[in-house]
């Protein structure tokens, strides 16, 4: 299992996978965050394309080509705003790897990268959401084949040292 799954620091959208996975919003319309970086760098053919696809709802998953990312894919996923935790918070976050996955699977995904979805603008614990990260991607990586492999792509050094020491232990 180690082996299927990595930690690095850095910008998502130079990831040379076969997906990446965006932490969008349910308009799937762009926003700020990762969000913002991903439409930039995959160029305004993206929200043309997404403009399509009718919204996302909370915990689900949409696929786009990657456009001018080295990314084939991408996999819009649409976090749970905290709201204190009581509101299923955290089965919503579950499910977003849990669809999001299912996604690579489904489109022959060997490669995958995934940021902190829902950590930032949607203020979901950091810890709690790397724990759940992490959780998921290990439950469905031991039961699929496919993503061969899952990166988890951090971009603060709070996050990135979150899940090195979540993997460590
Ligand atoms: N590469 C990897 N991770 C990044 C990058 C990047 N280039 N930029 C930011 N992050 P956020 P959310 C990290 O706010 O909390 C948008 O407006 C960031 O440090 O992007 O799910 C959407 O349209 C944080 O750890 O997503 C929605 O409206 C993580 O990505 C809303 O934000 C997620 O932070 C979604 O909020």
């Amino acid at each position: 299992m180690e082996e299927r799954i990595s930690l690095i620091k850095g910008d998502i959208t130079t990831m040379q996978v076969d997906a990446i996975v965006n932490a969008a919003n349910s308009s799937l319309l762009g926003g700020g965050g990762v969000d913002g970086a991903i439409h930039k760098a995959a160029g305004p053919g993206l929200a043309e394309i997404c403009r399509l696809l009718g919204g996302c709802e909370t915990g689900e998953a949409k696929v786009t080509p990657g456009l001018h990312l080295p990314a084939k894919y991408i996999i819009h996923t649409v976090g749970p705003v905290w709201k204190g935790g009581d509101k299923g918070e955290a089965e919503l976050l579950a499910n977003c790897y849990r669809s999001s996955l299912n996604q690579a699977k489904q489109h022959d995904c060997k490669t995958v990268a995934i940021p902190n979805i829902g950590t930032g603008i949607y203020r979901f614990p950091k810890k709690l959401a790397a724990e759940i990260a992490i959780i998921e991607t290990k439950k469905f990586l031991e039961s699929n084949n496919l993503p061969l492999t899952v990166t988890f792509v951090c971009f603060s050094d709070e996050n990135f040292n979150i899940y090195r020491d979540l993997l460590d232990s």
